[in-house]
């Protein structure tokens, strides 16, 4: 069959076209793939309606008409109430240690065995329209289809959750979302009824803390960590449970942009996540993930600092090791949109012998939550058929049966379970599900236990674990959501909420909100613990990646560009695996010194600077100093410490940013070969953080 996605030579031959007389003329292509209707009629003309005349009414027996725009109509269905916006692809995770010994899960029994998986990426706030580069949380789920049964790891980027008990969810989602009367904000949580939220809610301050740092601001999908959040527990075949936290650890390393490039890039390419996945996968780099797991027993667990049933805290990496298990790899983007990435159902319930959970109460509510909500968005019961959801590992027989889109057809007469005909599935009680033998005692109570009462202390660790630039952004990103409330009783709640985690940070927010008295810290249920040692794992900057696989450099040109110094950063980008985009003012390419013509990727106009990771500059004999586009290209990529590379010809555009060219370990001078593999090699740090402390001067 011709490939679909490109267009044929006889393109013409398809389109149909009216004759003098009215009648439509189409030819025919005896070798083609025949539209049809839903019934496989094959149709004779997908142009003109039936109608009575021409012109004349449109006649009701039009059946392939009719059909067509009825299917139209219906579409759409419900988008996620949150985490409407996602992107997903197709890949294996390979265990790298068996783990046998301490759980029955399916994935981890031999040492390189393969698990297909599904991983959906979204956001949370925003509907299915929204820029990708929203201040937000990021989802982060997985679903392995293991040969006993699919498991989800439904996950986000962020270890901790705002709220420590289902029954507060809907409140904080519909804080966080869009006002009922006005409709808007939409995707981001700066503005009035998600801070007055969070103000009363002392819980989500820990959560706050990583949702103002640059994690919510994450380079691409392929550059965040995942995280299981709650404490799940790996059971063995003797029935004897560990607990277990999940980490996925990017291979690209944490990198994240800065917030004015974030909020540029949402105007210049609303979908730079689900873009650079895709594009990665194209061009055969394929992202991975190492898969790691922290593991612990009661007697750790009740003599940690915290509740480790409390998804408002984390165990840091430094009390217990996150041991590396396997490494997801996504390899294969998905074929349809609809029908995988919007069709996919994450479920915390869905576990494998092997998986059990804990009594985290968050957990617990969504446990019932999945479920409940992939009826009402997928229409029915029969959800797990579609092809995204339905196991591939290994069989499935119930007797569940009817409902919408049922597709199975079951023969025989035997819908029931005993039967006495001696057909049919039955349970296995060895190799069954079997939960794990928890004796529960107790009271029916609506109380939340004493030891998830400390909502500061790990809140102030996470802080003080930060790089100086990465605390500024922090309150940079505070300043600027607390700016955004018209309300000021609301700013000054959380600056005396700030007060128990940081004295600095929250007089800081003070002076740069404006607020001349400090406000009263409200009454903390447990005092703040100032001890806590920082956890360099919390830090995004320390240490940045080293190398610069997969990340992108954007060479501008012009006219009478040194091509010998655009062939030396190509091949020193590629050495390290990453990618190179040559940006020019004119598309139909730039001619070269030696007056080749070469071709470019984009235009000047249509790609600014904050869509790369480093720039450099490489004007010819045109001059760019004049040129918006690329005083704006320049200013930006140093605003946002990004390294630049710049020949002798990029003297007057640098003079025309009003920028210092001296070369610093940021600005890199391009005059031979070798200058342009340093540069290369200075780009793996992520940014030149130095300059920030002189910008803000
Ligand atoms: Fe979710 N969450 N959630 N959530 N969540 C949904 O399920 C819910 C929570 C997460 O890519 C919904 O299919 C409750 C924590 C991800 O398709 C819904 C509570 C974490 C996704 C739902 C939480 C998550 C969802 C909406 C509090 C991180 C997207 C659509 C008890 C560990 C999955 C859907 C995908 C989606 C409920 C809290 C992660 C409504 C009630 C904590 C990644 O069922």
């Amino acid at each position: 069959m011709a490939d679909p996605t490109k267009q044929t030579a006889d393109f013409d031959a398809l389109i149909s076209e009216t004759g003098a007389g009215g009648e439509v003329h189409q030819q025919a292509r005896d070798d083609g793939e025949r539209l049809t209707t839903a019934q496989g009629v094959v149709i004779a003309d997908n142009q003109n309606s039936l109608r009575a005349g021409a012109p004349g009414p449109t006649l009701m027996e039009d059946f392939a008409m009719r059909e067509k725009i009825f299917h139209f109509d219906h579409e759409r269905i419900p988008e996620r109430v949150v985490h409407a916006r996602g992107y997903g692809a197709h890949g294996t995770f390979t265990c790298t240690r068996a783990l046998g010994d301490v759980t029955r899960a399916a994935p981890f029994a031999s040492e390189g065995k393969e698990t297909e998986v599904f991983v959906r990426f979204s956001t949370v706030a925003g509907s299915k329209g929204s820029p990708d580069l929203a201040r937000d949380v990021r989802g982060f789920s997985v679903k392995f289809y293991t040969d006993e049964g699919n498991w989800d790891i439904v996950g986000n980027n962020i270890p901790v959750f705002f709220i420590q008990d289902a029954i507060k969810f809907p409140d904080l989602v519909h804080a966080l979302k869009p006002a009922p009367d006005r409709g808007f904000p939409q995707a981001q949580s700066a503005h009035d009824n998600f801070w007055d939220f969070i103000s009363l809610t002392p819980e989500a301050m820990h959560m706050v803390m990583w949702q103002m740092s640059d994690r919510t601001i994450p380079r691409s999908f392929t550059t965040m960590e995942g995280f299981g959040v709650h404490t799940f527990r790996f059971v063995n075949a003797e029935g004897k449970s560990t607990f277990v936290k999940f980490h996925w650890k990017p291979r690209m390393g944490l990198q994240s942009v800065v917030w004015d490039e974030a909020v540029k890039s949402n105007g210049a390419d609303p979908d730079r996540h689900r873009r650079d996945l895709w594009d990665a996968i194209d061009r055969g780099d394929f992202p991975q993930w190492d898969l790691g797991v922290q593991m612990f027993d009661q007697d750790f667990a009740d003599g940690f600092a915290f509740d480790v049933l409390d998804p408002t805290k984390i165990i840091p990496e430094e009390d217990c090791p996150v041991d590396l298990i396997g490494t997801l790899r996504l390899d294969r983007a998905v074929d349809n949109f609809f029908a995988e990435t919007e069709q996919v159902a994450f479920c915390t319930a869905n576990v494998i012998p092997g998986i059990d959970f804990s009594d985290d109460p968050l957990l617990q509510g969504r446990n019932f939550s999945y479920l409940d909500t992939q009826l009402k968005r997928l229409g029915g019961p029969n959800f797990t058929k579609l092809p995204v959801n339905a196991p591939k590992g290994c069989p499935v027989s119930n007797y569940q049966q009817d409902g919408h889109m049922q597709s199975d057809a079951r023969k025989g007469r035997v819908n029931y379970e005993p039967n006495g005909w001696g057909i049919g599935p039955r349970a296995h009680p060895l190799e069954g599900y079997v939960s794990y033998r928890q004796p529960v005692t107790g009271e029916k109570v609506r109380l939340r236990p004493e030891s998830f009462a400390d909502h500061y202390s790990q809140a102030r660790q996470f802080y003080i674990s930060q790089t100086a630039s990465e605390q500024g952004h922090i309150l940079a990103a505070l300043v600027f959501e607390l700016s955004k409330c018209e309300e000021p009783a609301i700013r000054e709640r959380m600056v005396g909420h700030l007060t128990h985690i940081d004295a600095l940070l929250a007089q800081d927010a003070a002076d740069r909100l404006g607020i001349l008295e400090m406000p009263k810290p409200p009454p903390a249920a447990m005092p703040t613990q100032t001890d806590l040692k920082p956890s360099s794992a919390l830090s995004i900057q320390s240490p940045p990646p080293d190398s610069f696989k997969g990340r992108i450099l954007g060479v501008l040109i012009s006219d009478g560009f040194d091509g010998g110094m655009l062939m030396a950063l190509k091949s020193a980008v590629e050495a390290e695996g990453g990618v190179v985009r040559i940006i020019a003012p004119r598309i139909g390419g730039a001619m070269c010194s030696n007056d080749n013509l070469h071709p470019v990727t984009d235009q000047l106009g249509g790609a600014p600077s904050v869509l790369f990771d480093a720039v450099a500059i490489l004007p010819g004999t045109e001059s760019l100093a004049k040129c918006p586009a690329a005083v704006d290209f320049l200013r930006d990529a140093h605003a946002h410490c990004k390294h630049i590379g710049a020949t002798h010809g990029a003297t007057d555009l640098i003079a025309a940013c009003g920028l210092d060219g001296s070369p610093d370990g940021g600005m890199h001078a391009l005059n031979d070969p070798a200058s342009a593999k340093a540069f290369v090699t200075a780009c793996r740090g992520l940014r030149f953080w130095e300059r920030e402390a002189a910008l803000m001067a």
